[in-house]
Formats: structure tokens, sequence, C-alpha cells
């Protein structure tokens, strides 16, 4: 039986394996075709997420061995023909304590690792950079108030989509953050709940109206990274991504001047179109 189980669980790391082949095929910071688990995690929090995942999963399953374990013992051994003259045992103190305290002992293993995650989720480093995302009807609005940028950022339609870029995933404005810097993203909503989700950063929080929530994240690696809406928003909720660009931090400052002299020039435009 016990043979069986692990020529079970080895058929299922296998199909892992071919799941994890597969992702090799596309750059992190998405889903791939047959992923199994999460995204690869792009922020320690992603990791820690991960790590707590894989612990807590270790442990439903030794419980769920445990107890068909149990089940097969009683099918076998206690079955009418087997054991045709039932014993009238109806106590035993040692047993009733073990079965009281081991949960116990569970719950504690599970939940000391759970409120570390959370803390660290909650504890705000101090920001190298601030964004505010505000959710609308169906786009981000995204600010930089440091550096007074604002700008929309909406979905690329199928067509009008270039060689590379993954569709309904890729927007006309990303949100662009230096690699390894502490992300601040005040989170707030024009209309009605959306969610700010990018699965490898570990992040997924709801944007409510009228009320400023904040989360952060710290990526460690450059690239693209993916998220959507996460939260049934409305008619075009699916058609909401989010788009973060991790890039050095030369390029960062090379991309602020651009939108802030970008700002001034529409600006520019707008004076003179008045006078
Ligand atoms: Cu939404």
């Amino acid at each position: 039986m016990l043979h069986r189980a692990l020529m079970v669980l080895a058929a299922l790391a296998g199909l892992g394996a071919s799941g994890s082949a597969l992702a090799e095929e596309l750059p992190p910071g998405r889903a791939h075709p047959w992923q199994l688990g999460f995204q690869e995690a792009m922020t320690p929090i992603m990791a820690q997420i991960n790590d707590f995942h894989t612990y807590v999963t270790a442990i439903i399953i030794a419980i769920t061995l445990f107890v068909l374990a149990l089940m097969v013992i009683v099918m076998v051994r206690f079955n009418e023909k087997s054991n045709p003259e039932p014993s009238r045992t109806s106590h035993n103190t040692l047993l009733e304590v073990a079965w009281t305290v081991i949960p116990i002992f569970i719950l504690v293993a599970i939940a000391i690792p759970s409120f570390r995650l959370l803390f660290a989720q909650y504890d705000f480093p101090k920001a190298d950079v601030s964004i505010t995302a505000t959710g609308a009807q169906w786009y981000w609005i995204y600010e930089y108030p440091d550096e007074n940028i604002s700008f929309n950022s909406i979905m690329v339609p199928d067509a009008q989509l270039k060689e590379g870029q993954p569709r309904l995933l890729t927007v006309d404005n990303e949100v662009v953050v230096p690699v390894g810097a502490n992300v601040v993203v005040s989170l707030k909503s024009n209309d009605v709940i959306h969610d700010w989700a990018v699965p490898s950063f570990g992040v997924k929080l709801d944007a409510v109206p009228g009320r400023l929530q904040q989360t952060w994240f710290r990526a460690e690696k450059e690239g693209w990274f993916y998220g959507q809406c996460s939260e049934l928003c409305g008619r075009n909720h699916a058609f909401m991504p989010i788009a973060v660009r991790v890039v050095s931090q030369d390029e960062y400052d090379a991309w602020v001047a651009g939108k802030k002299s970008a700002s001034i020039d529409a600006k520019g435009k707008l004076a003179s179109a008045r006078d």
C-alpha cells in the first residue's frame, strides 16, 4: 500500500518537474501553460509565501496519509471476518490526551510561521519609491507623488500587440521601479472595489473607494512582471492588467526624467494652445 502511495507521489512529482521544464520557455513574472504551484518568487515576501505554502502542504499530506493508513488498518484488521469478537474497550486515557494535544501542537506549528509571514507583509520598510495606484473603470491611474508624475495605464488591445507582448497583460504605460528598491504602493479607487495583484511579487490588496490601503514589495530581478485586477469590478474586470517593469537605478532615473519633461511639454502645449 505504502509502495503504491509512493508511486502516486512520484508520478505527481514528475508532473511538477515537467511543469517547470515548460516554465523555462517563458520569462518569469507570468503564468505558464500547465504550471503547477505559484509563479516564481521575485520578492522576499513571495519567497516566504512559497516556503510557507510548501510547509503547510507537507503537513496536510502527512495528516492525510496518516488518516488513510488508520482507515486501511481498521478495514483490514477489524472487519467481521478477521475480528469476529470485537473488544468492549470504551476508554483509553493516553489516546484521548494524545488526540487533543497533538492537534494543538500542529496548529501552533502552523500559526507561528503564519504570523511571521503576516508581520513581514505589513511591516513596511522605509520607502525608496512611493507609488499611488488608483483603480478606475477599467484601468489604473498611477502617481509618483515624490516625482510629480502621473499617468493612466490602459490595456493594449490584441490588434495592437507587438511581437512578444503577452495578450491581456500588456499596457500602454507600465509601472517602472528600480531593482532592489523598497516600493510602497498606496491603493485607492475612483469607483468600485478593484484589487492590485502581482502574483510573482506576492502582492494582492483591494483598492477600496474612500479608503487608503498600503502594500509594499522589493523586486530582486529586472524584467517585466504582470498581474491583473483581482476583484470582480464590472464589465471589463478582466481587461485591467498590471504591468511592472523593474529596471536598474540609472534606467529608472532616465525614465523619471523623460516622464517629467513629457509632462512639462504637455503643459507647455496646453498653455500655448490657450494663448
Ligand atoms: Cu478592477
